[in-house]
């Protein structure tokens, strides 16, 4: 099946637009798994289990796994073993590097983890990108524009008439052969938000930086969605996480997993009229 289809199926299925930032920092961890074998994990499993009826996505930022060791490599593992099938699942490694790297560091988030999608950082041109892009069934989402304030360091530079992040998201419209690519976009940039949904209609965008970061959920709808309220990836991490550090962490996330994704149903069922 294509990965945009993947997509589109289980944003119906489960009518959400949610994706659950797995990123489980072991110092934030409830006291409650302490002795558990592997806690970090044991959260996963647990959030998991809490909320997989209420999102489309998980992402899991691979830098929460790797800087527990190689510990880390097996949690990834076995965290993806637990998330049920249909649900689409994105390793955030920001990768990308002259082909043959890019080709090894696709080899363990493509074929060995097996994720559906990774996010890219496009900026090392097609030959990084392409080892992501082999296979239509797994998708890539390039970095556009950035949630976090260095974001304007580059990404807004103009250059041949536009600014850079344009480059990128024509690029990836060119690149798309396979309709695996998508793009980020934070949150916490609302205009750019809109300029991209318009200049690429039918792709996947994948939206951090709601709840901590303070991005704006009603622009987010409104300027991410594609024109059937779907194909807006909204990812949510911490403020779903640690919603609780108490021992009902796993309730507490449901809760603020609801809240959040009910929220964003009410916003683009408006605008659906
Ligand atoms: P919370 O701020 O806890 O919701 O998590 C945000 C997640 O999205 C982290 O994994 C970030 O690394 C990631 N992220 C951003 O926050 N901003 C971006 O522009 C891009 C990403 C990303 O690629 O996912």
């Amino acid at each position: 099946m294509l990965f945009i289809d993947k997509l589109r199926r289980i944003q119906r299925k489960n009518n959400s637009l949610l994706c659950i930032g797995l990123d489980p920092d072991v110092r934030k961890l409830p006291r409650s798994l302490a002795r558990e074998k592997n806690p970090q994990l044991e959260f996963n499993r647990r959030i998991i289990a809490a909320t997989s009826d209420l999102v489309c996505a998980y992402k899991l930022n691979v830098a929460f796994y790797e800087s527990t060791g190689e510990k880390g490599y097996r949690t990834v593992h076995e965290t993806l073993r637990s998330i049920p099938r249909g649900i689409v699942t994105i390793g955030d490694g920001k990768r990308g590097d002259i082909g043959s790297t890019a080709d090894h560091q696709a080899m363990l988030l493509l074929d060995d983890w097996k994720f559906d999608s990774t996010t890219v950082s496009p900026y090392m041109g097609k030959d990084s990108v392409a080892p992501f892009i082999r296979r239509k069934e797994q998708g890539a989402f390039l970095l556009a524009v950035t949630s976090n304030e260095g974001s304007a360091d580059f990404q807004h530079l103009r250059s041949g008439g536009k600014p850079l992040y344009e480059h990128v998201v024509l690029k990836a419209k060119q690149w798309n052969t396979r309709k695996n690519i998508g793009l980020v976009v934070g949150a916490t940039r609302p205009a750019e938000l809109r300029r991209i949904r318009s200049l690429v209609p039918n792709m996947p965008l994948l939206i951090p930086g709601i709840g901590a970061q303070k991005g704006d959920l009603r622009a987010t709808i409104r300027c991410g969605c594609d024109t059937n309220g779907e194909l807006a990836v909204i990812n949510v991490g911490r403020s779903i996480l640690f919603a609780s550090s108490g021992a009902d962490f796993a309730e507490a996330a449901r809760s603020a997993a609801i809240a959040v994704r009910d929220e964003m149903n009410e916003i683009r069922d408006a605008l659906r009229g």
